[in-house]
């Protein structure tokens, strides 16, 4: 295997679009014949860490557990993109620093809140705004964007993720080499 691998660690608010990033990436990436793999937070809550909640303690727990996994695939030679909310600076910072230098690629999902709640997808902002959901982060739960990330993402016009992703895929070459 000629593949050296790396990290893209996507943090953002709920609905912001890291888990249509991912999958986008993932599957150019895919399609270019690299080995990708992609660690959803909402998806590996159903299975890895089906018994933490969202304390933050609880994320951090979460997070620590995917930026391990993480790790793995990535030393295994596969290009791993992690989609979490991973709203704590610390948090974050702890998983870059047991990966290589340049082979952690941190994502800015760069969404106002007012637009991630105005779309409400799952409608999990109004629950939230109503008081049925407590701790939803960006309502009563803090959200620290980074302070010194490799990139920032706007889900937006098709022609603006066009020249994201292949900023990304620079990056991700770059963490390859
Ligand atoms: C934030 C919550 C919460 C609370 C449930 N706060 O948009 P979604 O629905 O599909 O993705 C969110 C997911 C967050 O999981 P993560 O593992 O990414 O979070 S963290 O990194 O903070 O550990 C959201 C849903 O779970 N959800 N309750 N209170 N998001």
């Amino acid at each position: 295997l000629k593949q050296k691998g790396c990290v893209v660690w996507i943090t953002g608010l709920s609905g912001s679009g890291k888990s249509t990033l991912a999958c986008t990436l993932g599957r150019e990436l895919h399609s270019k014949g690299k080995l990708t793999y992609v660690l959803d937070g909402d998806n590996l809550r159903h299975g890895l860490n089906k018994d933490l909640g969202f304390s933050s303690e609880d994320r951090a727990e979460n997070i620590r557990r995917v930026g391990e996994v993480a790790k793995l695939f990535s030393d295994a030679g596969l290009i791993c993109i992690a989609s979490l909310i991973s709203p704590y600076r610390k948090d974050r910072d702890s998983c870059r620093a047991i990966v290589p230098d340049s082979r952690f690629i941190e994502v800015f999902m760069n969404m106002p809140l007012e637009l991630c709640e105005a779309r409400d997808a799952k409608g999990l902002y109004k629950l939230a705004r109503a008081g049925k959901i407590k701790g939803f982060t960006g309502i009563d739960d803090p959200y620290e964007p980074p302070l010194n990330c490799e990139a920032k993402a706007l889900e937006s016009e098709k022609k603006k993720q066009r020249r994201e992703i292949k900023k990304l895929k620079l990056l991700v070459a770059k963490g390859q080499a």
